[in-house]
């Protein structure tokens, strides 16, 4: 049986920043992100007697090595469950621009859950499939549902994985200003690792976060938009601020990141509401009023350019497309 499943992106407003157990992919802390309709992954799963080997096509084009590990770790869990021996075929379709530079890991895996378990005729639960995702890459554990989604850093195995908070159906959109699209020289898996084991300043995130989450969800509650985005910006200023004492020091940011959360700030000031993050890269996200969003993005491509300043609303969850 074919399965194919489609699965959005997600940007964290509270970042997910290392790890306590990098098995199980269990956090240190627990985050909460937006789903977005802009970019997203197609995944479809069939088991088949007649191969070998598991095979993973994404946009056409065979994988091995290291992305196909990545794959094989959800399709075992999925042999496990479900008592399938066979080989899979996976084939993925991104639907991200190819000049983004954009992590896909989220939609990915999140999308590869789904359609696998589905094709094993494994009926999970929400939860369950925000698990196997998370097996994956723990940001994919928040891709299961839409709008505004906390990933529950949990216990143990069982109890880590993503709830819905809200269905930010209240004048939510997001720009991303795409700076670079080259490789990350330092991993977010690598990164995550070296700050948790070395930088001084990872504690007082670990701390920090916890607070910030229950001040966000309160925001979001009250659909305090100003409050929701100075809490983002905070969290990903003190994330980025843990690199800083890893050893070896190492940092995502890159000059023209400086610039673009500068013009944010700027446009602040002029009276639209806006805030920025960013993630294991330079680009920057800007969170901002949908009704603002169009006059926004003339703005920031100004600086940096029409094909590299891009919109989206709010994403839903997992969907099975066939
Ligand atoms: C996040 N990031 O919350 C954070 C913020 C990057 C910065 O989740 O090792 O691909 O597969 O669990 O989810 C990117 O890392 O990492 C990420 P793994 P993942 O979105």
């Amino acid at each position: 049986m074919k399965k194919t499943v489609r699965a959005h992106t997600n940007i964290a407003l509270i970042k997910y920043w290392g790890k306590r157990d990098e098995e199980l992919i269990l956090p240190m802390n627990s985050s909460l992100s937006l789903t977005l309709d802009a970019f997203y992954t197609d995944t479809s799963v069939r088991f088949d007697e007649t191969k070998t080997e598991d095979e993973f096509y994404l946009n056409d084009v065979q994988q091995t090595g290291s992305s196909l590990k990545k794959v094989q770790v959800i399709l075992d869990l999925v042999r496990q469950q479900s008592g399938i021996s066979h080989k899979a075929v996976v084939e993925s379709q991104n639907h991200v621009p190819t000049a983004a530079g954009l992590a896909s890991s989220a939609s990915g895996m999140a999308a590869l859950a789904g359609a696998a378990s589905a094709a094993a005729g494994l009926e999970l639960s929400r939860k369950d499939l925000s698990r196997l995702a998370r097996r994956g890459s723990g940001s994919a554990s928040r891709s299961v549902y839409g709008g505004f989604v906390e990933w529950q850093k949990g216990t143990n195995d069982l109890d880590s994985h993503a709830v819905p908070v809200d269905d930010a159906d209240w004048d939510i959109g997001m720009l991303f200003i795409l700076l670079n699209k080259k490789e990350k020289a330092v991993s977010s898996r690598e990164g995550m690792k070296r700050t948790v084991e070395t930088s001084p300043f990872y504690p007082s995130w670990v701390e920090s976060t916890e607070q910030d989450l229950i001040q966000m969800k309160d925001a979001i509650q009250n659909r305090d938009f100003d409050t929701l985005g100075k809490l983002t910006e905070r969290s990903a200023l003190k994330m980025h601020a843990t690199t800083l004492g890893a050893v070896e020091p190492f940092t995502y940011w890159e000059p023209d990141s400086l610039v673009a959360m500068e013009l944010v700030r700027t446009l602040r000031s002029e009276g639209f509401h806006c805030y920025f993050t960013m993630d294991a890269g330079p680009n920057v996200k800007v969170l901002c009023r949908m009704s603002e969003a169009k006059e926004l993005q003339r703005h920031l491509a100004s600086r940096f350019g029409e094909d590299h300043v891009l919109l989206s609303g709010i994403g839903e969850g997992l969907k099975e497309l066939s």
